[in-house]
């Protein structure tokens, strides 16, 4: 077992890797950059090297500070956690000239996965279903227009580089295939400088389902199921459980079986993702892509097979063999997980960066919280502003809902503005409770909120002429005014609608 791991990463995922090292007895080292000096994993750490300034740019995407920082620490092996350097081949390969070990998959498989339409044409040759569409690029719209009428509109056009919704249209019909493959392509060619673009039949209100897979070095490729990741916000993940809702074993084991065979394709050691997308209607399922990192929402995975995933990646990388089999692998309870973050509901999201004033964290029966901050903490805005994941796991899917309310409704942050009045909504809301997932949910959900909140506004626009009908009525002494301006006769109705609007503001005002 190794020594010393050097976590190349921040925030809750580098404290979830430095619990896991503690729970092998490795001694974890940490890396920070200048608004970080203080953050939580550098308290928790053994030891800690600063690694720049405040940009990802000028600190956790260095390559040489990083490995610079591994060599004078002495430790072993690095951990990547997720984002940042996580899915960089460049870098796992610089890792292992340095004859340090990095703790993911090896460089070739990255680069597998990373091509899309490599991965198609891997996830292909594994006899795994694809989504219908090209595997070779597109050289022109003109061949974009001649594929997408052999398979039907709606398309969508996908960066080969891309992933994660990245350079991704959907296109409705023919009049729009062209600008929509020009727009595509230069967007590729912004973001990844590759301008390839290939082309999917659209899967209309899909779920996106994916399968945990993990391997190593002696020739075992095993899955641990599923996690149903199709409430999603802007293709950021919102809420992710396993099992998925549909629960269905065959499904799992046809999904399982297709993700271990597409693993085996690629020679891969590690843990891994493979995302598919389900048919709400059908329950077909398509490949998608490979997340070849460990993913933010493991910890569902974890609760409901009560396997250690960050423990196995680093005794995988050490050349041990799975602690566990296929056979092994069982699926006890339902377990969901909310994303919570820094950033304000109430105003589009927008992120609510500055310092956690107060901090209560849920706890008791059933919960797990995943965080990264501690009260008194600065929430920079130079990173993702995820504080925390909340996680229940209960024997039912209903018993992990009743868990997670009362753990989102026991969790207090003060300071700033946090996502978690959202989640209390999102775990009352009817579609939720049934199930009735798929990556419709949230524009769906903020629809039937608008709606809600519409109501509200109607019935506050009828108290304001009660009140403004009350305020005119007692303008004029609260009396019959038998002669108006005009000298007409005031009607008498409106005489009654002025002394009842005085009444029910007056009751209004005594309720609120
Ligand atoms: C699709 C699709 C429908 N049909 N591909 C979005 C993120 C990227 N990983 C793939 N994505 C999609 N690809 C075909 N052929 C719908 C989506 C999609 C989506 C997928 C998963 C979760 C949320 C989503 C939201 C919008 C679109």
């Amino acid at each position: 077992m190794f020594r010393k791991i050097l976590i190349a990463n921040r925030g809750e995922i580098a404290v979830r890797v430095i619990r896991a090292c503690r729970d092998l007895s490795v001694s974890p080292v940490a890396v920070y950059s200048e608004p970080d000096r203080a953050a939580l994993h550098v308290r928790l750490a053994d030891e800690a090297f600063p690694i720049g300034g405040a940009t990802s740019a000028e600190s956790y995407l260095r390559i040489d500070a990083i490995i610079d920082a591994t060599v004078r620490s002495g430790a072993e092996a690095i951990h990547p956690g997720y984002g940042f350097l996580a899915e960089n081949a460049g870098f796992a390969r610089a890792v292992r000239d340095a004859g340090l070990t990095f703790i993911g998959p090896p460089p070739e498989a990255m680069e597998a996965m990373g091509s899309k339409t490599n991965a198609r044409a891997k996830a292909q040759s594994a006899g795994a279903p694809l989504v219908p569409g090209t595997i070779a690029p597109l050289s022109s719209s003109n061949e974009a227009r001649d594929v997408a009428a052999s398979f039907g509109y709606p398309v969508m056009l996908k960066a080969a580089a891309g992933g994660g919704g990245k350079g991704m249209r959907l296109v409705a019909s023919e009049d729009d295939l062209a600008s929509a493959f020009e727009s595509a392509q230069s967007e590729a060619m912004a973001a990844f400088g590759d301008r390839e673009i290939y082309l999917e039949k659209a899967i209309e209100r899909p779920r996106h389902i994916e399968i945990q897979i993990f391997a190593d070095t002696h020739g075992n490729v095993v899955h641990l199921g599923e996690r149903e990741c199709s409430i999603q916000r802007r293709h950021q993940k919102v809420i992710e459980e396993c099992p998925s809702p549909i629960n269905d074993p065959t499904l799992r084991a046809r999904m399982g079986e297709a993700a271990v065979r597409i693993t085996q394709a690629v020679d891969y050691v590690g843990a891994g993702t493979i995302e598919f997308l389900v048919s709400d209607l059908t329950h077909e399922f398509y490949f998608l892509e490979m997340n070849t990192r460990l993913q933010v929402e493991h910890p569902v995975t974890e609760l409901v097979t009560g396997i250690d995933l960050v423990r196995e990646q680093i005794t995988v990388a050490a050349g041990l063999p799975l602690s566990f089999t296929q056979e092994d692998v069982s699926w006890t309870g339902h377990a969901i997980e909310c994303r919570v973050y820094a950033e304000d509901p109430e105003n589009n999201f927008l992120p609510s960066p500055g310092r956690i004033t107060h901090l209560s964290v849920p706890a008791g029966a059933g919960i797990r919280d995943d965080g990264g901050v501690y009260e008194g903490a600065e929430v920079s805005i130079y990173y993702d502003p995820m504080i925390s994941k909340l996680a229940a796991w209960g024997r039912t899917r209903t018993e992990a809902i009743d868990r997670l309310r009362r753990a989102l409704d026991e969790y207090k942050v003060g300071g700033i503005k946090t996502t978690l009045p959202f989640f209390r909504e999102i775990v009352r809301d009817e579609e939720f409770i049934e199930g009735r997932l798929d990556t419709n949910f949230i524009p769906r959900f903020i629809e039937r909120r608008h709606t809600k909140s519409e109501m509200t506004n109607e019935q506050t626009h009828s108290d304001m002429a009660l009140i403004a009908a009350a305020l005119a009525y007692e303008e004029k002494g609260g009396s019959a005014n038998k002669t108006q301006q005009n000298g007409q006769a005031q009607p008498n109705t409106w005489r009654r609608v002025g002394r009842i609007a005085l009444h029910r503001a007056r009751a209004k005002h005594v309720d609120s």
